[in-house]
């Protein structure tokens, strides 16, 4: 049995042409069909190159009619974030085959990943072998709650930087720095430039990011993919984010 990775290089190729790629995450117990299909539709729209399903608390309710909505309006990847096993689905075209690197709980580095793996390879659904490093100088929010862990303390730089090269050195597709959903700030721009200069393999960013300002900030030092979630929830555009993240091309000389 083996996996392709149509859909990691789908998003690789994409963040490679656009210099930074924009994922928008849709948490389906806190987004209503018609909100996840308005939410689609912007994307659509506005050429973001990729939306994150999934919540990292427990599901309360059935997420099908959510990703039934985004189906119907938006046609590039559709990835689910999973907060354990109990969320692999097959109706999705990957998954990001998370282990939380940044915790030492062996459940979440490595007992539900076995529980989810039967299940995802007899779907044909692709994984994303991701490294989870939660990320910050706050309480880590849901992902720390739920999983018990404490977040990888910002400074000295040296530490998120041995993480992700661990990841690196072990095989992961990709690093995933996380400062939590709602996160009161997001992944300080210079950390992410450290670690991005200093990891071989792409930097997904997330959490707190409230401003395309801050958006650009991230990609411009070296994210190859950042993530929005919580401010589209309150109504924000998702435009002027995908504008924000995809890095203006130079110009010729
Ligand atoms: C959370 O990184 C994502 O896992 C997005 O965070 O909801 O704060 O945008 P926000």
């Amino acid at each position: 049995m083996s996996t392709d990775h149509r859909v990691l290089g789908r998003l690789l190729d994409a963040a490679e042409r656009c210099g930074c790629a924009h994922l928008v995450l849709v948490d389906p117990d806190r987004t209503t069909p018609e909100r996840s299909a308005e939410l689609a539709r912007e994307c659509a729209m506005a050429g973001t190159d990729g939306i994150l399903f999934g919540s990292s608390t427990p599901l309360e309710r059935d997420p099908a009619p959510v990703l039934r909505a985004i189906r119907s309006r938006y046609e590039g990847p559709l990835v689910l974030f999973p907060g354990s096993s109990g969320q692999v689905r097959p109706d999705v075209d990957a998954v990001l085959f998370l282990s939380l690197l940044s915790g030492r709980d062996p459940r979440f580095l490595i007992d539900e990943q076995v529980a989810a793996a039967p299940r995802v390879l007899a779907s044909g659904v692709e994984p994303i072998a991701t490294a989870y490093l939660l990320v910050g100088s706050d309480e880590g929010g849901s992902v720390a709650r739920v999983t018990g862990t404490r977040p990888l303390p910002v400074a000295p730089a040296s530490v998120v930087v041995s993480h992700a090269q661990a990841a690196a050195c072990l095989g992961f597709s990709l690093v995933y720095l996380e400062a939590g959903s709602g996160a009161a700030m997001p992944v300080p721009a210079s950390l992410v430039r450290e670690v991005a200069a200093a990891t071989p393999i792409p930097l997904v960013v997330g959490g707190g990011i409230r401003r395309p300002e801050e958006a650009a900030a991230l990609a411009a030092a070296g994210a190859r993919f950042v993530v929005t979630g919580t401010i589209h929830e309150v109504g924000s555009a998702v435009g002027p984010f995908t504008e924000a993240v995809h890095l203006p091309v130079p110009a010729l000389p």
